[in-house]
């Protein structure tokens, strides 16, 4: 059970940070077998569900995922109920192991998130995690600024020295396109050949990586300097980082950043 505690604590953190009101947000994990093991017999199914896209590269994965209209304040009282473990069973259909035990099945946005999980695990085989969540500065954000990726990723990046080395490639910007199909879904995961994080314009973000901490960090660093942004943008400036500052900042700290922005 220590990975259903870990995870629900993760959703725990969100909703407090006030970036998963209601039932907005979801999360998926890969899970190793022996994870899922400690919680269920993998190989009992319970129920099945279908996918309108080709999951072949992932057909084996565990996944934990939160449950549609599930509520992230809920998580850590009632797990079982909320959250559920599928297996991908073939191209098109995943089985429930665990969980949902009140009849849920998996979010809305499952489709955009098996569809990062693919496309990640082609960029990095150590993948394991999708979060999205509704953090409240990157949505501003997508009110006040051109949905252009450069931009949100230059303007993130001079709002404090942390970001260029928490996130080196940037940030990738979608305009309003309607939420829970396939389509965003296509156009999400299409991103992720690039970037870890996606902003969905007037809606919130999807970060992608290894761990709950690294991941959960980087929305935190995110929306930190999303933050920034939303307190200084219509203000005076007399004085913010500059190109300079962050080619010597990933200089220093030996970093890889997305050219093409500040250089
Ligand atoms: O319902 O956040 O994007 C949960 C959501 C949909
Ligand atoms: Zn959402």
């Amino acid at each position: 059970m220590k990975v259903i505690n870990e995870v629900t604590g993760i959703l725990n953190l969100l909703y407090t940070h006030g970036w998963d009101e209601r039932n907005g947000g979801n999360l998926s994990y890969i899970l190793e077998e022996e994870e899922v093991k400690s919680v269920c017999d993998p190989n009992v199914v319970l129920r099945t569900f279908e996918y309108d896209f080709d999951m072949t590269s992932i057909i084996g994965k565990f996944f934990i995922i939160t449950g549609t209209g599930t509520y992230f304040k809920n998580m850590v009282a009632a797990p079982e109920v909320n959250l559920g473990i599928i297996k991908i069973i073939d191209k098109s259909h995943a089985a429930l192991v665990w969980g949902y035990s009140e009849g849920g099945r998996p979010t809305s946005e499952s489709p955009t998130h098996l569809q990062c999980h693919i496309e990640r695990l082609k960029q990095d085989p150590n993948h394991r995690l999708v979060i999205h969540c509704h953090a409240t500065n990157v949505i501003c954000m997508t009110h006040v600024c051109p949905l252009d990726s450069n931009f949100f990723t230059e303007k993130l990046w001079k709002m404090q020295t942390e970001s260029i080395v928490v996130f080196p490639e940037g940030v990738a910007v979608l305009p309003w396109i309607l939420c829970g199909g396939t389509q965003i879904g296509i156009e999400t995961a299409n991103l992720m050949k690039e970037y870890r994080s996606v902003i969905w314009a007037q809606h919130g973000i999807f970060c992608t990586g290894k761990t709950l901490d690294e991941v959960f960090g980087l929305i935190e660093t995110i929306e930190k300097a999303a933050e920034i942004y939303m307190k200084v943008y219509d203000k005076k400036i007399y004085q913010s980082i500059t190109n300079e500052n962050l080619i010597e900042i990933a200089q220093a700290f030996k970093i890889d950043y997305r050219h093409g922005i500040i250089d």
